[in-house]
């Protein structure tokens, strides 16, 4: 007897199910992004004043690791949710996350030319429609979830839509963003200060993809609140690692100029720790982090692969 595709897939499912597999990160890291990648071709299309939309796709559809909506997605279906849910959410992580960083790169705050392996935004586009990207984009990020999210009751996109919100204004990105500006060339700048430039410029919107998902699929009080404390203990060691990284990572490597932190003399973990310390530090938060799944069992094995990606990254 011949055996088609799919009996030898049955087949290897039924061997798979009586030997576990391990989860391979690699394996569904391509698989999200691809979608990621899929769902924000089709968000933004070009039409009148075609400038602005080309800026917006040229950063939006620039690459990176599309952590955020991947994460957004995995906390989703861990509460049982779908990805169709969360996908409209998902994309506008990406949108709000794209816009900070075309913002972050403007001469006017970091001053930076590459971004994801590509000349930034302003280098290409200018000045003022860099500025007019990130504002069409964020602006866009909420529409897209109001417009687009299907299979959800309203009360949990309207909470969605205020924790996003908190999450990207003055008592979040916006709010460590200002700390850090202040806070640069400053040698007196305290750990305290460091880690809430951390905690908010960076940790706020890991925390939101996190807790947005688990809103979406209508987690229960407990499991948000175990969910956030997974995601603020992840969202601090991806800055921990991000400091060390542009010490020891190169241009090609990081997509973006290397040793930026040294250069604007910015306070970072390794200035306070050394790198050692430093990874030592983002290992045990990663620890936590993972604890806090445990009540999940292997259905959380995707937030934890996660997590250990955040230390074992190279970019
Ligand atoms: C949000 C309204 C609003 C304004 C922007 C400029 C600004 C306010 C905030 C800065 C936020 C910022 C750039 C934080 C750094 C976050 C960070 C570690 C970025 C790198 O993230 P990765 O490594 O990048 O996930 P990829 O390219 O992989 O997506």
């Amino acid at each position: 007897m011949t055996i088609s595709i799919d009996q030898k897939n049955d087949l290897e499912m039924v061997i798979t199910s009586e030997n576990p597999p391990t989860f391979n990160l690699a394996t569904y890291l391509k698989t999200q992004q691809a979608a990621v990648e899929a769902a924000l071709e089709g968000a933004i299309a070009v039409v009148y004043p075609e400038k602005i939309y080309e800026a917006m796709r040229y950063s939006l559809l620039a690459g990176g690791k599309r952590l955020r909506p991947i994460l957004c997605l995995a906390t989703c279906e861990l509460m049982g949710g779908s990805s169709i849910m969360a996908m409209p959410t998902a994309c506008s992580l990406e949108m709000i996350h794209t816009m900070s960083l075309i913002h972050d790169d403007l001469p006017a705050m970091d001053n930076d030319d590459y971004r994801r392996g590509k000349l930034t935004n302003h280098k290409v586009y200018g000045e003022d429609i860099a500025i007019l990207a990130g504002d069409g984009l964020l602006a866009y990020a909420f529409e897209f979830i109001a417009a687009q999210t299907q299979g959800v009751a309203a009360d949990k996109v309207l909470k969605v839509i205020a924790h996003l919100g908190r999450a990207v204004g003055a008592a979040g990105l916006v709010g460590g963003q200002v700390v850090d500006l202040e806070s640069e060339g400053n040698p007196d700048v305290t750990l305290e200060t460091l880690t809430y430039i951390h905690r908010h410029k960076t940790g706020a919107l890991l925390e939101s993809s996190v807790v947005c998902g688990a809103i979406l699929a209508g987690a229960s009080d407990t499991d948000l609140a175990r969910l956030s404390r997974y995601s603020q203990n992840i969202g601090l060691a991806f800055q921990i690692i991000d400091d060390v990284l542009d010490i020891t990572a190169t241009q090609e490597e990081l997509g973006k100029t290397a040793g930026k932190d040294l250069q604007a003399q910015k306070a970072t973990y390794p200035s306070f720790w050394g790198i050692e310390e430093s990874k030592r530090q983002a290992d045990q938060l990663i620890t936590e982090a993972k604890a806090e799944l445990a009540p999940f069992g292997a259905a959380a094995d995707p937030l934890i692969a996660l997590a250990d990606y955040i230390t074992a990254r190279k970019n």
